[in-house]
């Protein structure tokens, strides 16, 4: 094992998963794998052992693991990849014409292509949502689409939509600079609702997905077994399991932290079943999304949260599964002057919810100060963390 985890790429980026040399690397690590009589499951832990050094390796476990579960369909899968985009331009190009870019579109048009080709009864399309972009970043999807001509795949415009009173908008959203503006949230709510009223074949499987490559789409057919064994209707990828893998930013992981903490307080029920709620890698059956979606009213990033509430609320079952996730910070439209929805407005959001699906009692104190704060107190708590967040009510 040691060898063929040593021939294994360098990883310090998404982009590193996907270059020639990981293709290659794929490929060696296929025909180790015939080798061996272990499962891959054992494997993946022994791997473990070689922490950072087994990235690559144990990254690709999980490209073959999703390639395993497509080979292994007996019935007609469909399946709507949604792509929100803002800010992407860069990430769509490829690392030769910008110093970010990703080929990201394409990669994810070429993966579906490829389990196309390994199993007939599987279809995918990627129906990619511009978020108001102010960078271009819808046309510059449709100029990349306009190199599969005969596809599926689709761009909407949810401004245009707006305009035009698009039947399949979320109730009440406004353009960007409105007071119910879509950050992220509206975009995929807008794109799922026009997946479920487009035509499709079998069991009919929608995935929120960013349009980076952090998640790698050759892991999507993680997301699709417990769907058709029948196992879950809701299948959430999560970067804290057992069998994770993953490569965060450190910067973003302190920040992360607090609001977990504070989400997991607001919903204990969501937290009691989901560790990783943020990560856009999750399938929905078609017909639980249907009974989903009219509940949710979360146009910003904890939209994700809001899905994840509702189907327990709803008792359709969710399952986790762990997913290899390599961080593409550099070109994060979630940091520095980029920032498009600011945390403590994010925590507003939450508590809507929690108030909305009677998830915390109104008269909580931490409900009441979370309330109150002003951004410039929430700057001092980002600032200096408390150990718990019950100490932000104990010493005010
Ligand atoms: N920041 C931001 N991202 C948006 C917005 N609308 C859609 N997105 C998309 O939401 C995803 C956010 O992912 P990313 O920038 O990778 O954030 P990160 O992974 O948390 O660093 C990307 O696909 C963006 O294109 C928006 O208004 N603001
Ligand atoms: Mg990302």
């Amino acid at each position: 094992m040691e060898s063929i985890i040593k021939q294994g790429p360098d990883i310090k980026e998404a982009f590193d998963a996907n270059t020639e040399k990981a293709h290659i690397y794929f490929g060696l690590v296929e025909q180790w794998l015939s080798q061996q009589k272990e499962s891959i499951e054992d494997l993946d832990q022994q791997a473990k052992a070689y922490g950072e050094e087994a990235l690559a390796f144990r990254t690709m476990l999980k490209f073959i693991q999703s390639k395993n579960s497509i080979l292994g369909l007996k019935e007609r899968v469909t399946l709507t990849l949604i792509n929100p985009v803002y800010k992407e331009t860069g990430r769509m190009q490829k690392r030769v014409q910008h110093p970010h870019g990703e080929n990201s579109l394409r990669t994810k048009i070429e993966c579906l292509r490829y389990f196309e080709k390994l199993n007939l009864l599987f279809t995918g399309r990627v129906f990619i949502v511009d978020d108001g972009c102010p960078e271009g970043s819808g046309e510059m999807a449709e100029s990349i689409l306009s190199e599969y001509p005969e596809s599926a795949h689709k761009v909407f415009f949810l401004e245009k939509a707006i305009e035009r009173n698009d039947i399949d908008l979320p109730d009440g959203i406004t353009q960007k600079n409105g007071t119910n503006r879509s950050v992220k949230g509206g975009a995929v709510l807008f794109g799922m609702k026009k997946a479920l009223n487009t035509s499709f074949e079998g069991l009919h499987i929608v995935v929120d997905n960013d349009s980076d490559l952090s998640v790698h789409p050759m892991q999507l057919g993680l997301l699709i077994k417990d769907i058709v064994d029948g196992n879950a209707k809701v299948v959430a990828g999560s970067r804290r399991e057992e069998d994770s893998v993953s490569l965060i930013g450190g910067t973003r992981n302190q920040r992360g932290k607090l609001f977990i903490n504070i989400w997991q307080y607001f919903l204990p029920e969501l937290a009691d079943k989901i560790t990783d709620t943020n990560r856009a890698f999750k399938a929905f059956e078609s017909s639980a999304l249907e009974k989903i979606l009219p509940r949710i009213k979360t146009y910003t990033f904890p939209y994700q949260i809001e899905l994840l509430q509702a189907s327990i609320a709803m008792n359709i079952p969710i399952t986790k599964k762990g997913i290899a996730y390599i961080d593409s910070e550099a070109a994060s439209t979630q940091s520095g002057a980029d920032i498009t929805e600011t945390y403590l407005n994010q925590i507003h959001q939450i508590i809507d919810i929690a108030k909305r699906y009677s998830a915390t009692n109104e008269s909580d104190p931490l409900l009441k100060y979370f309330s109150s704060i002003s951004e410039e107190e929430w700057t001092l708590i980002e600032a200096n963390p408390p150990e718990k967040i019950q100490d932000l009510i104990a010493t005010s």
